[in-house]
Order: C-alpha cells, then structure tokens, then sequence
C-alpha cells in the first residue's frame, strides 16, 4: 500500500482551530463561499479525534457591529455578514463543536477588521497556556482568513498543517483559493488531507 512519505499523526501539542464556520459564509448566507458547507463533514471527523484524544479545539467566529468597517455601507469590500448576534454570526448547525471548544470572536469593534483568529484576540495566549505547538486548520475562507490565520500561525512560531479537504475559498478572482493555498504552503505550511491525518499508535 504506497502511504505519504512524511505521515502527520495527531500528538500531544496539537489543536484544531476551525476559521469562521458560521451561516453568513455558507450557501444561502450574505457572504456565501461557493461549497462553504462541505468543510463541515471532514472539520466535524477531526473534532471527534481531537476530542477523544483530548486535544484542544478552537473556533474562531467573525462577530462585526452593525456599523462595520468592511461592510459597503463604509466603503468596505463586503455586504453586512456576521454581525454579532444575528443567526448569519451563529456557527453552521451541523458543526459539532464540543462543550469544551474555545471561541474566538474577532474584528468585534468598527474600526478595525481582522482576517486572523490572531488578529487582536487572546488566541496565542490561549494557545500557550495549553502548551500547543502546532495547529491543524481548516474552515472559511481559504483567500481571506485562512489564509491570515495561517500565517500569523506560522509567524507567531507554531508548525500549521492546512487541511485541505475542510477549506473553501471565496475567489472574487478564479484562482485565489489555489493562490492562498501556494503561498501558505511556501510559507511553511503543510498542505494535508484530513483522512492522511493518523491517531497515535
Ligand atoms: C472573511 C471576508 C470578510 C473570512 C471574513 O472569514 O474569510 N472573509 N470577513
Ligand atoms: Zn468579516
């Protein structure tokens, strides 16, 4: 059986942080990612290994005032999507995040926006105190903050694993998700299928 030169299996230091699984970002949503759905079922396999094997798991939600600075009303790129509160904030109903998952809610002043779980939040902090040194990361959007996730990840020193079966990208231009893929794996990151992942022996 031919198996991945360089198998990743799930170890202590590990956690899974799932980018902005929330109903604005699904199909039907204002922000809607193309397949945005799909990344449910392979983020939601993971949780259960990473829960049975103790390992932490970390959401991070957009969660924006009405009056946010990205949204068009104030000459932003985007349509209102995840304002605090509202059902389009809530998490995707079939994502099965457990009771003892860490939420991260970030970009939740006007002025500021944040494409990073990092990105004026206590994640690092949060991840330091569990004693986590790598980051298995899937979710929305693959061009926007997945990508800015993964790459405050690496910055910040932790060893990222994109799983790239549990990633949709927005591609407001064809080829952005592929983009965003190329340059998170140049910058470090590895690029794996979440059924490659194995338990420990
Ligand atoms: C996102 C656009 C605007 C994301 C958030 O979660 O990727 N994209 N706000
Ligand atoms: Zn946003």
């Amino acid at each position: 059986m031919a198996r991945p030169a360089s198998p990743i299996t799930l170890q202590p230091g590990d956690a899974l942080i799932i980018v902005d699984v929330q109903n604005d970002f699904l199909p039907g949503g204002s922000l809607a990612v193309p397949r945005g759905d799909e990344v449910v079922a392979p983020l939601n396999t993971l949780i259960a290994r990473c829960t049975r094997l103790r390992l932490p798991v970390i959401a991070t939600r957009d969660w924006h005032p009405q009056d946010h600075c990205s949204f068009h009303a104030r000459s932003g790129p985007w349509p209102p999507h995840c304002i605090a509160g509202t059902p389009g904030a809530a998490f995707a109903p079939a994502l099965a995040l457990p009771e003892s998952a860490t939420i991260v809610s970030k970009a939740v002043t006007a002025d500021v926006d944040a494409y990073s779980g990092f990105g004026g939040t206590d994640l690092h902090d949060r991840l330091q105190a569990a004693g986590v040194r790598r980051l298995f990361v899937g979710g929305l959007a693959t061009d926007y903050c997945v990508l800015n996730t993964v790459r405050d990840g690496l910055a910040n020193g932790y060893a990222v694993i994109l799983l790239t079966d549990a990633i949709r990208a927005v591609d407001v231009t064809p080829g952005d998700g592929q983009r965003a893929i190329d340059e998170m794996a140049r910058l470090g990151a590895h690029p794996i299928a979440s059924v490659d992942i194995r338990n420990p022996a």
